[in-house]
This record gives structure tokens, sequence and C-alpha cells, in this order.
């Protein structure tokens, strides 16, 4: 009796233990104020694209209750990160640096950068290109759709002669930071679901960290929407389906 209370107290540390630990490593990228100024954030970007008066809650921006659009914010980093499937992942469920399974239309729609931009992904076969992205503020040209059912990847943003790539996933950038925050847009009156990824694309860490970079994640923002399955597809889902139920 005595060893089996010793081992259940064991096994409620263990839990315990890994609860903790799961809950600490879901974390999001650190955002700083634009600067210098003109001060324009993530709040001021989505109200000068979608409309509305966004407010600040947290991580989200939301002005969903007026009939309007939200911005979910997405983990950077979770243990395990998991893959963002984009017809089905929620929030909590994987971080932004993995991506996978869906026909795929994206746009960008905010640019304030001194480099040039282009936008693509990276399936395991090097940089596939998207789009260049030219103008500026919301005043951009830029935008692709791709079919990426059964396919995993990470976005990559790189200047337009091929330089400075920066990775949806830290571990493939040379300063191993984070270089791309997730939001999910929801109250779109659109097919499918869409992600807005903002995009920072100076090297390492914030100047108050001794590095060069203002960390603000605004040089580039990207809406990428997954396309849903076509209705004849479904139609061909749900007939297979009625056929396996008549069988059986
Ligand atoms: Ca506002
Ligand atoms: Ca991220
Ligand atoms: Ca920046």
């Amino acid at each position: 009796m005595r060893s089996r209370t010793v081992l259940c107290g064991r096994f409620a540390c263990m839990v315990t233990a890994f609860c903790v630990v799961a809950n600490a490593q879901a974390s999001m990228t650190e955002l700083f104020p634009p600067s210098p100024g003109p001060l324009v954030t993530h709040e001021d970007i989505l109200e000068t694209v979608y409309g509305g008066d966004f407010q600040v809650s947290g991580p989200d921006l939301l002005s969903g209750a007026g009939g309007g659009v939200d911005a979910i914010r997405f983990d950077d980093s979770l243990a395990p990160n998991n893959v963002i499937s984009m017809l089905s992942t929620q929030k909590g469920d994987a971080s932004d640096r993995f991506w996978s399974d869906a026909e795929i239309s994206a746009k960008a729609i905010w640019r304030r950068a001194i480099f040039t931009q282009q936008f693509g992904f990276d399936r395991g076969n090097g940089f596939e290109l998207l789009f260049d992205v030219n103008g500026d503020n919301e005043n951009v040209t830029g935008s692709a759709s791709v079919d990426l059912r059964g396919e995993t990847w990470n976005w990559v943003r790189r200047d337009q002669d091929g330089t400075r790539p920066w990775s949806s996933d830290p571990g493939m950038n040379p300063d191993f930071l984070d270089h791309m925050v997730t939001y999910e847009l929801t109250g779109l009156e659109r097919e499918g679901r869409t992600f807005l990824i903002f995009i920072e694309d100076l090297y390492g860490v914030h100047t108050s960290a001794g590095g060069i970079s203002d960390r603000d994640f605004d040089d580039l923002v990207i809406e990428v929407t997954a396309i849903p399955e076509p209705a004849s597809a479904m139609l061909l889902a749900f007939g297979a389906m009625a056929l396996l139920r008549r069988r059986r």
C-alpha cells in the first residue's frame, strides 16, 4: 500500500510539473512600439485596412463587438510547437512556425520598410516565391494563390535580390529570433480562414538590449486566406461517406 501511495504521489508531482512547464513554455514574441515615429501600431494598421475601431485586449485587437473584425494573436512558441493546419487548428494548438495543408491565397496589405520586400515559403525545397511587394503603407501591390494541400511549410520573407531571408521558424534565422507574429482574423464576411502575418526585417535584438532592431513587426504585413475545400470535393467526400454507411 505504501509503495502505491508513493507512486501516486510521484505521479501527481509529475503531472503538476508537466502542467507548469507546459504553461511556462507557451509564449508570444514581444512587440515594441514603432521608433522613430510616426507611431503606427498594429491597431492603426488594422483600422486603416479593415476599418472600424479596434481596441487592445491583452495580445488581441478587437472590433467585433460592433459587428466588426477581431484579430486573435497566435502563440509564437509552444511545447510542442506543432503545425498550424490552416483549415482546423485553433489558437493554443500550434505556434506560428510551421503551417500545413491548404489551398491559400496571399496578399500584401502593408509595407513600411527601407528594404525591398518579397514573400514566399519553404516546404523543404528551398525558397519558393509568391510575390514581390511594392508600394508603401496600405498602398501596396503583391498577391498570389497556391495549392499547398498535403504540404507543410514555413513562410519566408526576403529582400527582392534574395538576401536577408527571415523565416517563420526562428531556428532557420541567422539571429535565431522570431521575425513573424500572427493573428487570426475572425468576423470577416468571407469564406475560409484568414491570418495576418506581421514581419520584422531587421537583424537581432531590440535597441534597448544593445541591438539595431526596432522589433515593431510592421515592415511587411501579409494576409493569408485558406480557401475552403471546393464544393465538388465536399460533395464527393459526403458521397463516399454515405456509400460507406450503406455498406455497413
Ligand atoms: Ca482604436
Ligand atoms: Ca512568430
Ligand atoms: Ca521594424
